[in-house]
């Protein structure tokens, strides 16, 4: 069996989406997710330019082979464009093997470890009331654990906190990069952030009770001191866990935040390879995973540092947010089905625009998530629908301090 053809697919049903089909001589395609944030051209052209023509003629079956060469025959290795680039190949490659076999990835990877993911939703507001509206909605919807994030008095945008609907009457959330030619400007001020938040997450405790497990994300945006003093004041509201609390390219910090607190630690979004995690799970740094299948390299390497996660007791948290178009969603949630360490799963829903062009196999009932038992993947990629969105220019927000200083977004 061998691949005929590679094809890279850019589609902006609501957002840009990169995505990656590979045929083989038999017919069989398989799906994978290239789709970096505001920088997707970039990958697009990665794999166009450098990639689909190393594809043509391989051995479709050999993933972790065709995994390995990428990698190590760039030379220049790890980075966001490279690593979701390999992403897309594995995930395609995986994709094409549960069609062949029949069998839904989870099953390849060793089987269902549970009947259900649980998932966590987003719950923002401007203000309390509209924020506890906002948790009465992801009740509603089913979702048993949540996410909080406020507006911060003084600070005029802040990232989590949803916009209003478009007068469109379109989805609109703060989690698209805002299409234009250049990346909107927002303010920060850590210690208005570090004042107003546990207050927040008092009035909601005393709101809903001590059951529901909340989380919150701090977006790279704290010194080690300033995440430690933060953990220590969310100590009473006992957190799920507090994300990305310093910028963890500097694995080290998280040892400082750890001595001070015992709020649990999530990070590595933003990470593309176990390396970023050495020193975080040998030490037992943090508690879970944020890894996403598509930015770390697809299916393969997300497996290996969950299982070097588990000497650890170290679980998963995968990045879920939108941005992972949904072939980089399922991908992670036969992962997840299949590990022992499994955490829990983050899960805003995509628009109905991006689910016309993604026809998808997944469900979601009652809080848990499920990859559905379609051969692969699960997601088919629909051609007449992704024709009607070309690609727009977008780009995440930045930020700047009072006095112009640009700060982490
Ligand atoms: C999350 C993330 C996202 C990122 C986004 C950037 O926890 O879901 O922080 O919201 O901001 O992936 O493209
Ligand atoms: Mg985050």
């Amino acid at each position: 069996m061998r691949i005929v053809q590679a094809e890279v697919l850019v589609t902006s049903p609501s957002r840009n989406f990169v995505t990656l089909r590979l045929t083989t001589d038999d017919g069989v395609t398989g799906l994978g997710d290239a789709t970096l944030n505001g920088r997707e051209l970039a990958v697009a052209s990665y794999l166009s330019d450098h990639v689909a023509p190393l594809l043509i003629d391989r051995d479709p079956h050999r993933i972790e082979d065709t995994w390995q060469f990428l990698y190590r025959s760039a030379y220049w290795r790890r980075g966001p464009v490279t690593m979701a680039a390999i992403a897309a190949v594995d995930m395609a490659l995986w994709d094409i093997k549960g069609k062949i076999a029949g069998l839904p990835i989870y099953q390849l990877l060793g089987g269902a470890s549970r009947t259900g993911l649980r998932a966590y939703g987003h719950a923002s507001g401007t203000d309390i009331p509209s924020l506890f509206d906002s948790i009465r909605h992801h009740l509603d919807l089913g979702y048993q654990s949540i996410r909080v994030q406020t507006s911060i008095p003084g600070i005029k945008a802040v990232y989590g906190v949803a916009s209003q609907k478009q007068s469109s009457g379109q989805r609109y959330d703060y989690e698209p990069a805002g299409r234009g030619a250049y990346p909107q400007e927002e303010d920060w001020d850590t210690r208005a952030y570090l004042r107003h938040l546990p207050t927040v997450f008092e009035a909601v405790r005393n709101e809903f009770g001590p059951e529901l497990p909340l989380l919150h994300d701090g977006h790279h945006r704290m010194t080690p001191i300033q995440a430690a003093k933060l953990g220590q004041a969310l100590e009473p509201y006992d957190l799920y866990w507090l994300e990305d609390c310093t910028p963890a390219e500097n694995q080290e910090a998280l040892r400082l935040v750890r001595q001070h607190t015992t709020t649990p630690l999530a990070i590595g979004e933003v990470f593309n390879t176990v390396y970023d995690f050495q020193t975080l799970i040998k030490e037992q740094l943090i508690d879970y995973v944020r890894a996403a299948s598509t930015h770390f390299g697809g299916i393969s390497p997300l497996k290996k540092v969950m299982d070097y996660a588990a000497q650890y007791q170290i679980k998963s948290g995968f990045h879920g947010p939108t941005d992972i178009s949904p072939v980089g969603f399922a991908a992670q949630l036969h992962v997840g089905l299949a590990i022992h360490n499994y955490g829990i799963q983050e899960f805003m829903g995509q628009s109905d625009a991006t689910n016309t062009v993604f026809e998808q196999h997944m469900t979601f009932t009652d809080g848990y998530l499920h990859p559905g038992d379609a051969p692969g993947l699960g997601v088919h990629y629909n051609d007449d629908a992704a024709q009607h969105y070309p690609y727009q220019q977008a780009y995440l927000p930045f930020n700047r301090l009072a006095d112009g200083t640009v700060h982490d977004w």
